[in-house]
Formats: structure tokens, sequence, C-alpha cells
């Protein structure tokens, strides 16, 4: 028997307020938590939704100083634009806090003070990166060095955002500090560690056995962290943007942004309603954790383990956590801008905010990575919510203005296809509730969607607008039908497309209803007035969609240059004039092509350099095929000093320039030239 929870308490992952929210943010954690909640609401239970910004963490402190502006000033302008797009999108959080906020800053410190006082931490020394320069301890973050898996000479102490690597700072080449360019040193440094080793007991027991119901992308994780062997985790660092450590001796130390964000959830509830402890401390609560799955160890892990340390508060009941969103095939990425963003989308397509929800509901990364293409967008919008939600919508009530000027027409005797048709519709209501409560929204929206499609066809095959010639008093049946389906259609996707719901109830002119009235079919009464039909959703044409393409195209185009400057080197020191004229550069064409035995890199090389025909020895075999080069003209440095390779007598250089990637590109003139000719 499934426990009965009185109340619910839902949290959502706390954006990080050092960038906007995005797609993958979206269909990873907000649009699943949103249709959770709303569906709750509807069948009217106790819940609330918290989320905030989560404003700490060495990634805020770094934009800041590239900025020239306060950490503080980076998370007041993205807690803005977050919470702002988020209202937008019709995230209905009952509160959407701050973990810089007073409450927080008290709630996290007396939750470590708890833990320390009851000798729940160990202190540790160790040795950590130092920069001497700006006499600070940097996080691993703030240490650049060369990647020691693909040379990208830009990557970070934690990873390598050019080939995804996790690293840690000592397999950097060439590490120095970020802050000051200067070569850091290890210096020892004292922090509290929780000993997660003591907690796997526990959460073997409650994890692996009691909570086999769990996704199994978030149970696998689990069982792999815990069959790995769990090591005391640090909770606090060396940094001057954070909560304090607030012990004696800790100067200059903060809580570890890990330790102290999902303590948000506690202190955003208790922001939210000063009876905030009945939701946290009572067994009969449930709460469910929405998150993406790079969040999973924290929230399955470790804080249960600072949960349990503290002895006041309940667990999670369950912790769906998604895959990952991809964008046309490419990972998500802020830096690289490869995302699209939800406050640029809600300008760009304002009234459509429901169709990104669809969409992302639609394709959500449930049980594995998923790719958003705009492509997709615009398919499932014309031929799924404009062809079947809207166009029934809009027949049953335009048809409804039509024949009885808005007037509700009565119900008459129902035929068998009616039945079917109704009871169809009334089993959606198991389905749907079975798939939201089990976390499979995909499969619920499907189910919601269901009901449309069922009163799609059911118009197609009643053809109220050719019986009406016929049979008036049978359309009337039909449409009452259809309107009561209709209103059904209202309470289904509520949770998925509130605006739409909200659309269609005041087309039919009547108040919100509850979800227990899913499947009824006296909704709409007999000689009530319905409202002006209007559209609710239009095709989007291949242009608008073609302008978000160009957009990435321009992010991709950017990249590629940013990448290229990137690894440009630097320029060699001046020559003078006559030093470049002794250079001696000619037009030559390439008459033939061999590899040289035994050698991987080399080939040989006939050129026709206008002066004479000899041999040129050249370090591209893994570039070019032989065949390629021949009747190729190319440029020739012709006086440089001869050089013996393989008993080859090589007379000369070919030009070539070298891309960012290492790939060679042969220099040619752009139209057709005499062999002998000067380049200079
Ligand atoms: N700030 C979200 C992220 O990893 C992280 C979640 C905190 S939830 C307590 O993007
Ligand atoms: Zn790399």
């Amino acid at each position: 028997m499934a426990k009965e929870f009185k109340r619910y308490l839902v949290t959502s992952a706390l954006p990080y307020a050092n960038g906007p929210v995005h797609i993958g943010h979206l269909a990873g954690v907000y649009i699943p938590s949103d249709i959770y909640v709303r569906y709750l609401r509807l069948k009217g239970c106790d819940v609330i939704s918290v989320c905030g910004s989560d404003e700490h963490g060495v990634p805020i402190t770094i934009k800041a100083r590239k900025e020239g502006i306060t950490p503080q000033q980076v998370v007041d302008r993205y807690h803005e634009i977050i919470k702002k797009s988020f209202e937008g999108l019709g995230m209905s959080f009952d509160i959407y806090s701050r973990t810089s906020s007073a409450t927080h800053a008290v709630t996290a410190s007396d939750f470590f003070r708890k833990l320390y006082d009851d000798g729940k931490f160990i202190e540790q020394t160790s040795e950590q990166y130092y920069d001497e320069e700006a006499q600070t301890f940097l996080a691993d973050r703030y240490i650049v060095g060369t990647c020691p898996k693909c040379g990208n000479d830009r990557a970070y102490g934690d990873q390598c955002e050019k080939c995804g690597s996790t690293l840690s700072p000592d397999e950097l080449i060439d590490p120095h500090s970020a802050v000051s360019g200067s070569v850091p040193v290890k210096r020892e440094t004292k922090h509290w560690y929780l000993p997660l080793d003591q907690y796997e007991t526990f959460l073997r027991e409650w994890i692996l056995d009691g909570h086999k119901e769990w996704k199994s992308n978030v149970y696998g994780q689990c069982k792999s962290w815990l069959d790995g062997g769990l090591l005391p985790r640090a909770v606090s660092r060396d940094l001057d943007w954070g909560i304090p450590v607030p012990v004696e001796g800790a100067e200059g130390k903060v809580l570890y942004v890990w330790f102290d964000a999902p303590i948000g959830y506690i202190s955003a509830t208790k922001d939210l309603t000063p009876d905030w402890e009945k939701y946290w401390k009572s067994e009969d609560t449930k709460m469910v954790h929405f998150i993406g799955k790079d969040n999973i160890v924290f929230h399955c892990i470790v804080f249960p383990s600072m949960l349990k340390a503290h002895g006041d508060y309940i667990l999670p009941e369950n912790v769906p956590a998604n895959e990952f969103l991809n964008l046309e095939g490419d990972k998500i990425s802020t830096s690289r801008n490869w995302a699209v963003w939800l406050h640029e989308y809600l300008e760009e397509f304002a009234g459509k905010e429901d169709v990104l929800r669809y969409v992302l509901c639609a394709n959500a990364p449930e049980t594995k990575d998923n790719d958003f293409t705009w492509k997709d967008f615009q398919a499932r919008n014309n031929s799924e919510l404009v062809a079947v939600l809207g166009n029934f919508v809009n027949r049953a009530l335009v048809l409804t203005q039509k024949y009885y000027g808005g007037k509700v027409p009565a119900c008459g005797e129902l035929n068998d296809y009616d039945r079917a048709t109704i009871e169809e519709m009334a089993a959606v209501k198991g389905s749907l509730e079975n798939n939201i409560e089990n976390y499979h929204f995909r499969e619920a929206l499907k189910d919601a969607m269901n009901i449309a499609r069922i009163g799609n066809k059911y118009l197609a095959d009643t053809e109220p607008w050719k019986v009406v010639k016929t049979d008036p008093e049978r359309v009337k049946t039909i449409l009452n039908i259809a309107l009561q389906i209709t209103a059904n259609t209202a309470i289904a996707i509520e949770p998925f497309m509130p605006f739409s719901a909200e659309k269609i109830l005041r087309m039919l002119a009547v108040e919100k209803f509850s979800w227990e009235q899913l499947g009824a079919t006296d909704l709409i009464m007999e000689g009530h007035m319905i409202g002006t039909p209007e559209l609710l959703f239009e095709k989007i044409e291949d242009d608008v969609i073609q302008r978000q393409l160009d957009k990435l195209a321009a992010a991709k185009e950017a990249n590629m240059a940013a990448e290229s400057t990137q690894e440009v080197e630097d320029q060699k020191d001046s020559i003078s004039f006559d030093d470049f004229q002794k250079m001696d550069i000619r037009v030559s064409t390439i008459l033939s092509a061999e590899k040289v035995a035994k050698t991987k890199k080399l080939l040989k090389l006939t050129v026709d350099t206008g002066i004479d025909q000899r041999e040129i020895v050249s370090g591209i075999a893994e570039h070019f095929a032989p065949e390629e080069l021949v009747g190729r003209q190319v440029l020739v440095l012709v006086n440089l000093e001869p050089r013996e390779l393989k008993g080859i007598l090589s007379r000369g250089m070919i030009l070539m320039a070298e891309d960012a990637s290492g790939k060679l590109r042969l220099l040619e003139p752009n139209e057709k030239t005499n062999n002998g000719a000067v380049v200079g």
C-alpha cells in the first residue's frame, strides 16, 4: 500500500543567478515541476511549490570580477531576469526566493551551527592552491591552464569546456591563477567536512532498499555512488562571497554553495509561511525534489545526509530528475551562447507561452537525453496544437455561435456513438492521473491531448454542419456534447498549458473547474451563453523558424571566430623590409607527388618554379593525398637553403596556412598565373 500523505512540498532546483534560464533548464526541471503542482492544486491538495535563485558560488564571483561589478550586482541582475521570465511562462511557484536573503543567511548558518555543535563534522587540513599575489585561495575554477586531453589552453581546474573532460587542478599543464595570472602555490587550509562515509548504511537502506520506485536514472546513479564508496565532503570554502562559517577561527571562510543552496528550500518555505514547519518536519508531508541529472548526488546523497545529521527534518519521497535537452544536435552551452533563452523567447513569441510549454513537455528528456529542434517545434505547433486542440475547440464554439447565437443547446437522447465517445473521454482521467503521479509527464500530456482528439474525431464523424440541414434536433445534442468535451479539455490541459486552459474557460464564459469534474458531461449548462470564440493557436510560418535558425547559425559562427582568434599565435618580432625582400617566393605548379617510402608524413613533390623543375620534400602526407596535389598552383619559397631529407635533396618550401585545429591549407593564386611569378 502506498503511503497516504496529507500535504506536498515540491521543490525545484534553484537556478544559479549567473545567467538567464534556457530551455534545457525548463525541460529538465521547471516544466515538470509546474505540471505536478498545478495538478495537485487542481485536485485540491495542500501543496506548496518553492524555488528561488542560487546566489552563491564561485562562478558568480568570476562573473563579477570579469565585469568589474560586485557579486551582489550580478545576482541582483539575474535574479530579476529569471524571476520575471518564470512568471512570463506561467511558473506557479508559491514563492520564488533567493539565497542572498536575510532569512537564508540565518537558516543556513543555524543549520551549520547545529551540525557543528552536535559534532557531525570533521575538521581537516589540506593543501590547496593559493595566489600569493592576490592573497587568496583559488577555487578550482580560478585556476586556468592547458587541458592535458585536448590542448585547450583555457581549461579550468575543474573542467575543460572545450572537450568536456572533468579535471583537477593538478592535471592542468602550466597552471596559473585566473585572478592575477601568477603561478599559484600550495598552501595549507582548514575546512569542515561532512563524513558521508558514515551515512552509507542509512543511504543504502533508505534509497536502495526503500526507494526502488525512483526513476531508473536516479536510482542507478545513487547506486553507483554508493557502490563506489563515499568520502567526507568539504562543506566550507576559502572565499569572500557566501555565508560566513559561523564558528570561531573561520575568517575568510564561507559555506560551500552546495551546502547552503538546498537549505534555500527551507528558507524559501519560511519566507512563504509561518507554518513552514508542518511542511518540513512532519512525516505526513510528501517532499519531492525536481532537478536535472547533474544535481542527483547533491539531492539524493549529500542533502539527505545533512537532513539526517540535523535530525529535525523529513527526507524527500522522490527525486524525479530528468536527463539533458540538447539543441539542434549540440549540447546547450551558456558560454557558447548555444541556447534558447527563456526571456528572449517570451519577447519574440509573445502569446505563445503554452507552445513552448507543450513542446518541452512532449519532448522532455525523461529517460534519455533529447534534442530540441525548431522544426519539431513548428511541426508540433502546426500539426498538434493548431490542427487538433485549436481546431476542435474552435469548431465547437464557432458552430454554437453560428447555430444558436452562443446559447448552449439542450442535450437530447444519446446514441451509441455518443455514449462510446463520452466513455472514452471519461476513461482518460485514470491514465492521466497515474502518469502525472508517477512523473511520466510526456505520457500524461498525450492523455490530455487525447481528450481534444476524441472531440475532434467526434465532430468529424458526426458532421453537424451537414446534419443541420436534415436533422437540426440531433445537432443540438452533438454540440452539447462537443461543448462538454471542450470544458473537459480545459481541465485536462491546465497543468500543461495554463494560458490556453484559461482562454478556453473565458470563451466558454465559465469559472474554473476542479480536477474531480474531469470526465463529467454536465459542465456546461443548457441555455448558458458562451463568449466570443478566438483562435487558441496560430500556425507558425517558415520565416519565423528560419529567423531562429539564423540566430543559432550566427552564434555558431561567433564561436568559431572566437575559438580561432583564441589560438592565434602572437606576432613575431619585427623585421626590416630588406629582410623580407630576401625571401624569393614564386608561383609554382606541382607536377608530381608521391609518398616518401618508410615515412608517414613526407611527400616528394616535383614542382615547376618557372626557374626550373625541382624536388621538394614536404611534411604534408597526413593532410593531402598525392593525387589531389598534382596540377595545383602553389607558392614556393625557392631560395631556402637546400636540405637533404631521406636521401632526397629538397630545394624550397611550399607555403601553407595552419588553422586553429591544426588543419593545413594550400595558398593558391586566385587565378591561374605563370610559373615563376614573383610574390611580394
Ligand atoms: N544551482 C542548479 C544547477 O546545477 C543548482 C541547483 C541548486 S538546488 C539546491 O544548475
Ligand atoms: Zn580539453
